[in-house]
């Protein structure tokens, strides 16, 4: 158990090394970050403004968080009156532009919560641009019922 304890710890600092090592990508800025808590261990959503100030493209391929197992890049569509979730495999944001994470449409995926998570703690994701790029932005996490970010 000690020992076990002892590995995640060194794998942790090895990935907390690599993401300070990853520049992040010049012009881009985030808000209104937020995360909607569900209960029994069902996946969770996150969401976010995504502005991109350069003058060329970025496109965001991925995220992660050391609080979940595998996070994802989603769009729910309402297809025949259900809400249907498929897994995207970039997200564009234009040049001079934003876009815009939200209920109902694109979204992050948090799955396999590693901890106990609870509305009113704050989750760390990393966001992975195309090119290597990274950004570390803190989550914090609104119960189910909530619908807007918190400001
Ligand atoms: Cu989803």
């Amino acid at each position: 158990m000690k020992l076990r304890a002892a590995l995640a710890t060194v794998l942790f600092a090895v990935a907390a090394t690599a993401t300070a090592a990853a520049s992040s990508p010049a012009g881009v800025r985030v808000r209104e970050a937020w995360i909607r808590w569900l209960p029994a261990d069902l996946p969770a959503g996150g969401y976010i403004v995504i502005e991109n100030k350069a003058g060329t493209p970025e496109r965001l391929v991925g995220a992660s968080s050391p609080d979940y197992g595998m996070v994802m890049l989603h769009r729910s569509q309402e297809v025949d009156g259900a809400d249907v979730m498929t897994a995207v495999s970039g997200i564009d944001i234009p040049a001079h532009g934003s876009f815009k994470l939200a209920p109902g449409g694109y979204h992050l995926m948090l799955m396999h919560a590693k901890r106990a998570i609870k509305p009113g703690d704050k989750v760390p994701v990393i966001l992975h641009f195309a090119g290597g790029a990274m950004l570390q932005v803190d989550f914090p996490v609104l119960p189910a019922n909530a619908s807007a970010p918190p400001d």
